[in-house]
């Protein structure tokens, strides 16, 4: 009787601590092509970093395209050793004012970083963006990417939308929020936190604790998987320990 359990709870042991891994992996691996933004003040100027954790299915990242949403007109990309940066650009069909006394007659429509060599699976990359954000508290900007790799590509385009399932390849988005003290009118979610901290939006999370939304699941399965993994491994030691006594 005594050995049956023994080996029961050795074996409980061992598959909570493989569970516990099993989730923390997948919680890592969880992270998709993300945006998080040093502010989301509405009208300010903020640097938005585009990560990209991963590959196209294990296979090397040679480009990423980032479309700017339409209310985004001027964006000053940050140089990226080891990629060759473009900014694609749009006419305007009305001139906008440039707040320097001058007007700007083209938009830039797409960024699009060139890997000068691709960048393997299991790296990350991130690019910085510089630009000023819209007026409207509460309006989302969503910056569709295309990742291309050494074979095939992933479109990260689908819009999420709000209490909806994340789709497969979300676009990242961020959501802009009011200056503090000022009278709130956007409702403030999961990436609208205060623009004390980088906000990551979508389905996103890859990085910052603060708000990250993307993450908010693969985080947790992370942790859930840490916990399990350390019951698993006590249970483990405990079930060791009484063996070693009795035996
Ligand atoms: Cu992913």
């Amino acid at each position: 009787m005594r050995s049956a359990l023994r080996h029961t709870l050795r074996t409980a042991a061992v598959g909570t601590a493989a569970l516990g891994l099993v989730l923390f992996g997948a919680g890592a691996a969880s992270a998709h092509v993300t945006v998080s933004a040093t502010t989301t003040v509405a009208g300010s100027y903020t640097v938005l970093t585009v990560s990209v954790p991963h590959g196209c299915d294990g296979s090397g990242t040679t480009s990423v395209a980032i479309s700017m949403p339409e209310q985004i007109i001027a964006v000053t990309p940050t140089i990226n050793q080891g990629w060759d940066v473009e900014k694609k650009m749009e006419k305007l069909d009305t001139p906008v004012d440039n707040g320097h006394g001058g007007q700007y007659t083209e938009r830039v429509d797409q960024v699009v970083y060139t890997a000068k060599d691709p960048l393997p699976e299991g790296f990350r990359d991130a690019f910085e963006l510089s630009l000023k954000l819209p007026e409207e508290v509460g309006a989302k900007l969503v910056f569709p990417a295309i990742q291309k790799c050494e074979k095939g590509e992933t479109p990260w385009t689908e819009v999420t939308e709000e209490g909806a399932d994340e789709p497969e390849h979300p676009a990242p988005f961020i959501v802009l929020t009011a200056a503090e003290g000022a009278a709130p009118t956007a409702v403030p979610t999961e990436s609208t936190a205060p623009s004390a901290a980088p906000v990551i939006a979508p389905s996103q999370v890859s990085a910052d604790s603060a708000a990250s939304s993307d993450s908010g699941g693969s985080g947790v399965v992370g942790w859930l998987g840490l916990v399990l993994g350390a019951i698993g491994a006590a249970a483990g030691v405990t079930a060791l320990v009484r063996s070693r006594k009795t035996s």
